[in-house]
């Protein structure tokens, strides 16, 4: 029906069967968007509004047996087509041929007859009512209904509702049924897709024949892959996308490794045949591979490649990765976001997000199985950790390991449970290459278009068991039956193009040989080198090795004044909470009249300093804006209109960015992205806060794997900043323990820092001397356990002087005490907040004891030994020495700090342990018993025989 027949004097009674369901069909577009229908229609629409089904809009009523029947008859088989044509573009995954080695028989579900249609009545159907994106190519409805059958239940198949964005919908809906992101494939093009999956499966076999019995995690089955890639890059490349993070596990990481990264044979074939590989110079392009001086399975390791094309320089990155499926995914992100930000100038940095490309490549069990997919998903539209849509691609082959996907997810398809995030989903038969490419294309267009997550299934198989040495028979004889006798994808593909008379049969048939023949000479090139001896030592490089010495963080008073007062002048007509403005002001007086600067201030005047030094600051945490404890307050609220204002905005001297967002409610995930983002930008001081420390070990697999490894497996450095707040304070189990233990178990070879300090100065000059350090080699994490009610203690707070003046300090003495060395007997260490509960008793006492010397350790991790040693020198008469904590014995510093103060007496004087006992759980539920446990402690730390502090 074409618009030009519409009365608009007649109203909706001139509308009755097929053209009535059209009519309502467009005015349902009308409702959406009324620029979307033509003139005609939506004046339509504005001088008769909705459908009624009043008399007087009816058509006037036929005889019954005649017109009558016969316009029900035909509203019912419209109505009927049109819920045929919904369920196919709503079920047509369902039945869709996109399996290529299946069990299981496929059930035509949208057959004609399950409708109550027959193809004639189809046939009076107006094609528009069907197919609104295209129905000029069609003559009547059965044509239209067949080809959307061929759209929706061919070797791609699409899941699109769950977008609830009308416009994004729509237009997933209008490229797919109209064909439009169908590229143009050339019979060049298609040759050169023979020749990639020749290289693509004749690699795997020359690795299989050549270097029997070792692992390869083989991409056969899933081939199409590499295709994929090299569509999106060359695309990318096009697009001017300055780069390319990918992100994957093993399988199939070889030959992307090899056909993607541009990681040259050699060094492949060096790496199975055990002979050095350093040095090898790449052939073409420039490609880093990465090694740290532990190193890491072939597998595992990351790799860069630059594409320098016209005027574009492009790298492709593929993320170093650990065993641990999808644990890259949040660094990979990370990494993009880095990539995309500019942070070179004051306030927030500003996005750019076609810089650069996350794609991920996933398992099928692992993405519904590992709950940091879902994470990470989640955090895809966020402000602070958006990447302008992730491509992700669901290397599925049907199995995981041994496991069919029965037994390791809940729902129908792998990809399931992205479209709880309203992401569109392709599935796409691994067998059908044109096809997959065709998915990459919609998928990067869709991403290009909307700046969103796109999922594409590629559903194949796995030739071989796990790990070509697992047997596949025991555990699925009937799927590996099918398996061997199916044939590969370069197979089906080159017959395909022999028949078309694209390829000749003598092209195709030598194809393998002369690919053999150049493998064989790459191999033969790194044969002789085999590797005769075995350096064990695998020694860090020397500024590894490096103390932090040196790096001057104090900051003259005027340029503190300047800065303090800056950051407490707000815009004309911006309203502070006026409670909020009372506290905030206090910090005039803190500074200008010799007051105590706390945590928060100290913090912020950290921040400050560095940001005027041109280094950007990126700070994030459930709740960091204000500060789970009130403390930091970097955002603040207009209470008349809720607009924002960051103070660290409207430094006069700010030279870089400063952010900070409040994170979704992850630790996993979000720790894995900061990681990425500070990997990406080492220049960046990247902070990462927990709400309280115990929610970290969430994020324990990141800890172990990237923060504290990486560097040792891949040369991967950080200087990532970790806020864990500890402290027994009666809060119960999970709400005082950072779990310093676990970072000073895997502490070693410099990997990291762990702190746990008692004063705001401190804090100042460690931020400081973070920031300072992170574009040197020497940079690395820094592990905090920060304060909660330490925040607001008298004896934590500072003041100008000891920031204008002085540094960070791997021990402190407790003031007052040991004012005549050969009288002290004890020396009692301690860090962070018990330390200052000491101290506080002390301070209660009108008389110190001669015999006591506190002495805080706020760096643990690298063990202050040459600070330790000259103390526990001075005191010639010492008898003995007492670690003081407040955690169970099996936790805390103790196991960690009891070997290094013994090797500093020679074991000549011993070393006790004060702390609560060990303990299977953390701290006590009670706060009164908690009080009760803290007093002991203190007391016998404190006291002696006696004499001492008691109260
Ligand atoms: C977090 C984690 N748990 C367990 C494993 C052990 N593991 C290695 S591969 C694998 C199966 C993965 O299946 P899938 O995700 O489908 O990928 P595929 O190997 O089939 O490509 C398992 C369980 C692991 N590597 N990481």
């Amino acid at each position: 029906m074409g618009s030009e027949s519409i009365k608009l004097s007649e109203g909706w009674s001139q509308f009755y069967g097929p053209n009535l369901g059209y009519m309502l069909e467009k005015f349902d577009d009308y409702q959406d968007d009324p620029e979307s229908v033509e003139e005609d229609l939506a004046a339509f629409f504005q001088k008769w509004g909705a459908y009624q089904e009043t008399a007087e809009k009816q058509p006037a009523a036929p005889v019954a047996g005649t017109e009558e029947n016969r316009g029900k008859q035909d509203y019912y088989t419209a109505i009927n087509a049109m819920r045929l044509a919904e369920s196919i573009r709503r079920n047509g995954h369902l039945m869709a041929d996109i399996i290529p080695v299946r069990l299981d028989e496929v059930k035509d579900i949208l057959n004609y007859e399950e409708f109550d249609l027959t193809r004639e009545e189809l046939k009076l159907v107006p094609p528009e009512l069907l197919s609104p994106h295209n129905y000029e190519s069609f003559n009547n409805g059965l044509e239209a209904v067949d080809h959307l059958k061929e759209t929706y239940t061919k070797r791609m198949a699409f899941e699109i509702k769950q977008v609830h964005d009308i416009e994004e919908r729509r237009w997933l809906f209008r490229q797919v049924e109209s064909g439009r992101y169908l590229p143009e494939l050339t019979n060049d093009i298609r040759k050169q897709f023979l020749e990639r999956l020749n290289q693509v499966e004749g690699f795997e076999h020359f690795i299989h024949k050549t270097f029997k019995g070792q692992k390869r995690f083989s991409i056969e089955g899933l081939d199409a892959m590499v295709l994929m890639l090299d569509e999106v890059v060359r695309e990318s490349v096009e697009d001017g996308a300055e780069k390319m993070m990918i992100g994957m596990a093993h399988r199939g990481r070889l030959n992307v490794l090899a056909h993607v990264l541009g990681k040259p044979y050699e060094l492949i074939f060096s790496e199975f045949h055990d002979a050095p590989n350093k040095d090898l110079v790449p052939s073409e392009g420039s490609v880093g591979i990465n090694y740290g001086w532990t190193g890491d399975v072939k597998y595992h390791l990351g790799a860069d490649r630059e594409i320098h094309e016209d005027q574009t320089d492009v790298t492709i990155t593929l993320a170093n990765n650990p065993s641990h499926l999808e644990f890259v995914d949040p660094v990979v992100e990370g990494l993009a976001r880095a990539a995309q930000d500019d942070r070179s100038k004051p306030g927030k940095p500003s996005q750019d997000m076609t810089k650069a490309l996350p794609i991920l490549i996933h398992g099928d069990a692992a993405f519904p199985g590992q709950g940091v997919v879902a994470e990470t998903l989640n955090m895809s539209r966020l402000d602070g950790y958006a990447t302008g849509g992730t491509i992700h691609i669901i290397a599925n082959n049907l199995i995981g390991f041994t496991t069919v996907s029965g037994d390791s997810r809940s729902t129908i398809y792998a990809s399931d449970l992205a479209k709880g995030y309203e992401i569109p989903v392709i599935h796409v038969n691994a067998d059908d290459v044109e096809a997959c490419v065709s998915a990459m294309h919609l998928a990067y267009t869709y991403r290009q278009e909307f700046n969103k997550d796109i999922v594409i299934d590629l559903i194949g198989y796995r030739r071989y068991g796990h790990n070509e040495m697992d047997e596949p028979m025991t555990t699925q004889p009937s799927l590996y039956k099918k398996v061997k006798e199916h044939p590969t994808v370069f197979n089906i593909y080159g017959e395909k193009l022999v028949q078309e008379n694209i390829v000749s049969e003598d092209e195709f048939n030598s194809m393998r040989d002369k690919l053999n023949e150049k493998l064989t000479n790459h191999f033969e090139n790194i044969k002789g080198n085999k590797r005769e001896t075995i350096d064990g030592d695998m020694n860090p490089p020397e500024y590894v090795e490096d103390r932090l010495e040196g790096i001057e963080t104090a900051v003259d008073r005027d340029t503190l004044k300047k800065i303090n007062e800056e950051l407490l002048q707000f815009p004309e007509n911006f309203n502070v909470f006026p409670k909020l403005g009372k506290i905030l002001n206090r910090r005039v007086e803190a500074v200008e009249e010799g007051g105590k600067i706390d945590w928060g201030h100290a913090e912020t005047l950290a921040f400050a300093s560095i940001i005027t030094e041109g280094i950007p600051i990126r700070l994030t945490g459930q709740d960091s804006e204000r500060g789970t404890f009130s403390q930091r307050n970097l955002v603040l609220h207009d209470y008349e209109n809720d607009s924002t204002y960051y103070p660290l905005h409207g430094l006069s001297e700010g030279k870089a960015s400063f952010t900070v967002h409040n994170s979704p409610l992850s630790e996993v995930a979000v720790v894995g992205f900061e990681y990425g983002y500070n990997v990406q930008s080492p220049e960046t001081l990247t902070i990462w806060e927990a709400q309280y420390g115990d929610f970290s070990n969430g994020a324990q697999v990141i800890f172990d794997q990237f923060i504290s490894s990486g560097r040792a497996k891949w040369g991967q450095k950080s200087g990532l900043v970790l806020l864990l707040p500890h402290g027994y304070e009666g809060q119960g189990p999970e709400h005082s323990s950072g779990r310093m233990e676990r970072f000073l178990t895997l502490a070693a070879e410099n990997n990291w820092h762990v702190t746990n300090l008692t004063r705001a100065n401190q804090y100042f000059h460690l931020l400081r001397r973070q920031a300072k350090m992170l574009k040197e080699d020497v940079s690395r994490p820094l592990v905090l356990m920060a304060p909660k009610s330490l925040l607001r203690n008298e004896l934590v707070a500072c003041d100008l002087t000891s920031l204008a003046e002085g540094e960070f300090k791997p021990v402190l003495p407790v003031d007052g005490l040991a004012e005549t060395p050969d009288k002290v007997k004890r020396v009692v260490f301690a860090s962070g907040k018990v330390a200052v509960d000491m101290e506080e008793r002390l301070a209660s006492l009108d008389e110190k004891p001669d015999w006591l010397q506190i002495i805080k350790v706020e760096e643990l991790y690298p063990f202050p030994r040459t600070h330790i040693k000259e103390i526990i020198d001075e005191y010639t008469n010492l008898e003995e020495i007492f670690w003081v904590q407040e955690e169970p014995q099996n936790m805390g510093a103790w196991h960690y700090i009891h070997p290094h103060l013994l090797s500093l007496t020679n074991s000549e004087i011993a070393v006790e342990f004060v702390g609560r006992r060990r303990r299977s759980s953390t701290a006590e539920g009670d706060p009164k018993v908690h009080k009760l446990e803290q007093n002991r402690i203190i007391d016998e730390a404190t006291t002696r025989d006696g004499e001492g502090s008691n109260e």
